[in-house]
């Protein structure tokens, strides 16, 4: 189904203003935060675009608090949000990815209400063999008192998030987020260094077309889950098969089901107890968007944005799509559905 398309040109910061203007008691810091944001992504689609040629590819060597090889895109995505965020004004702290604590904003720039968290650049295993890459942020609004954010203020449930969205770096570089009035989707024309509104008012088909899931972990599943991977491939429950559509990038997963229509899963597992995917600045960012566009995202127990977070890089399954597929995973989930087990 294709998406209704924008008619004229509308840059990001314009379609920004506009939404503001439509909030009574806006003060345009938010607006700020999501222009700074992106001209960070056109600093990262920049470096990501030319990965190829620089010899910026391969791992920097050093480990982040991931425990994972960091490779020297991540590290360059990393400090651009940092630098680009932290003398607005509008920010009181930041959370990554690639940081073990919060970062706090320098004592010489003035603390905003806002609260960044962020995954500079995700699946970026992928970087080495072009495959799509992407940022997701998270922005709330500061609780605690005091001008420097808190940890407390990064544990919100993600329903109380003010904004929330990605980049995808593919073959466009798409900025897509929600302030909670819809998903709008921005296509960066690099001749002229601007996002342009693309695909406004974005909806998530209902029933969706693909299914999206790592299957090599099967055997590590329990058996709700086997039951609802036999389910959503046809395979029992009678319901017409989804095509398996995996990149092993959780934003190009997530982007490809939002326009085509499907479900993302990545459950729990025995070597991922809790998941694999982070809380914070990767589930609760994807569902508050999904959700918009009318879809859904659980924990396979509870709505992802219900879930009170209780560290900065908490891990949770993850089932996120069309309201269809995720309404199946949660009967599924919950024992409700005589097929498990079975
Ligand atoms: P697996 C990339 O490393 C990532 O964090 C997500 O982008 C992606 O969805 C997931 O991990 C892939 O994990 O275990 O299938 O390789």
């Amino acid at each position: 189904m294709l998406q209704n398309k924008a008619t004229s040109v509308v840059t990001i910061e314009r379609f920004i203003i506009e939404e503001e203007r439509q909030v009574p008691d806006a003060t345009g810091e938010l607006s700020g935060v999501l222009y700074d944001i992106a001209l960070a992504a056109k600093m990262i689609a920049n470096k990501v675009r030319m990965a190829g040629l620089a010899d910026i590819l391969g791992s920097h060597g050093e480990e982040n608090v991931q425990g994972e090889v960091q490779q020297k895109l991540d590290v360059f995505a990393n400090e651009t949000i940092i630098k680009a965020m932290d003398h607005s004004g509008r920010l009181c702290g930041m959370a990554s990815e690639e940081e073990a604590e919060i970062i706090p904003i320098p004592d010489k720039f003035r603390c905003g209400k806002y609260c960044l968290m962020f995954d500079p650049l995700d699946g970026s295993s992928n970087i080495d063999v072009n495959v799509p890459v992407g940022t997701i942020f998270s922005i709330v609004a500061k609780t605690s008192n005091g001008t420097n954010a808190t940890l407390e203020d990064f544990l919100q449930p993600g329903a109380r998030q003010v904004a929330a969205g990605y980049i995808i770096y593919g073959s466009s570089t798409m900025l897509v987020y929600t302030t909670g009035r819809g998903v709008h989707g921005f296509t960066l024309d690099p001749s002229i260094g601007e996002f342009l509104l693309s695909h406004p008012d974005i909806r998530m088909p209902a029933a969706g077309r693909y299914l999206s899931v790592n299957d090599s972990y099967e055997q590590q599943w329990d058996a709700p889950v086997k039951s609802l991977m036999r389910q959503l491939r046809g395979l029992e429950g009678g319901r017409k098969p989804l095509s398996v559509r995996y990149v092993g990038s959780l934003v190009a997963d997530v982007h490809r089901n939002l326009f085509g229509g499907g479900i993302f899963c990545y459950p729990a597992n025995t070597k991922s107890p809790k998941g694999k995917l982070r809380l914070l600045y990767e589930a609760n960012p994807l569902a508050f968007l999904v959700e918009q566009a009318g879809g859904g995202a659980i924990d396979g127990k509870k709505r992802i944005m219900d879930v009170v977070p209780t560290e900065l890089h908490q891990r949770v399954p993850l089932y996120i799509g069309s309201k269809d597929a995720v309404d199946l995973a949660s009967r599924v989930l919950a024992g409700k559905s005589e097929l498990v087990g079975t």
